[in-house]
């Protein structure tokens, strides 16, 4: 299996959390996603990866992207250390929780986004850090909300689920961006409790061959 990602990206950290809980090793492929570097952008990624971003997942014949295709298929391939519940609803839940940052946080704080707003938009570092901030604030409060009624441990009960692998990323990336938590008990609590255990600590971004060394 190969893994084209980045050490900051957070959909990359997703699957690497995913691979990392199953057990499963791959070869890591670092795509240097720094502005002014963009390797994303180069032709040689782009005939991997045509939409020029990461994560992009190959095992033999299966060649994909977008993360929330690739935790499904690690998920229904290796299915022995399962990321979802039992029961329908339950996984549902779960799903709810994942999407939450997944479709909405996420997608409106990416690089190309923020990238956008600065060069296209006029939008002074200010203002593009408060745009940051607004969208952690917004999900994150109603995330915390809905973790009053579903975590125990971890997001969903006492095992990690696909919410934690979702919510892991999203929380660090906050953290670079100086977003205060305090008011998100529960969030602050469930990523401790992930952070503890070795899948987690071996996918984070400082752990990675890209990482800048200390
Ligand atoms: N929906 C995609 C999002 C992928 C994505 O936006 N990745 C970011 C890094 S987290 C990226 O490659 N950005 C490069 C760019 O925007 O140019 C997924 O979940 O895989």
């Amino acid at each position: 299996m190969k893994l084209y990602g980045y050490f900051r990206s957070s959909a990359a950290y997703r699957v690497r959390i995913a691979l990392a809980l199953k057990g499963l090793t791959f070869e890591n492929i670092p795509i240097n996603l720094v502005p002014g570097v963009s390797q994303q952008k180069s032709e040689d990624y782009r005939a991997v990866n045509p939409q020029g971003r990461v994560p992009f997942f190959e095992d033999g014949a299966v060649a994909i992207s977008q993360s929330p295709a690739i935790l499904e298929y690690l998920e229904e391939t290796f299915p022995e250390v399962p990321l979802l519940p039992t029961g329908t609803a339950d996984r549902a839940v779960v799903r709810q929780l994942a999407s939450l940052i997944g479709c909405d946080i996420h997608p409106l704080n990416n690089l190309s986004v923020l990238q956008t707003l600065k060069h296209d938009f006029d939008a002074s570092q200010g203002a593009v850090d408060g745009w940051y901030h607004k969208w952690i604030l917004e999900g994150f409060g109603a995330l915390e909300a809905l973790l009053a009624n579903t975590a125990g441990e971890f997001c969903f009960g006492d095992s990690p689920t696909l919410a934690d692998i979702y919510l892991v990323p999203q929380v660090w990336n906050a953290r670079r961006f100086e977003v205060p938590l305090s008011a998100f008990p529960l969030i602050e609590k469930v990523d401790a409790a992930c952070n503890a255990l070795e899948p987690f600590k071996k996918a984070a971004p400082e752990n990675q061959p890209d990482a800048p060394q200390e």
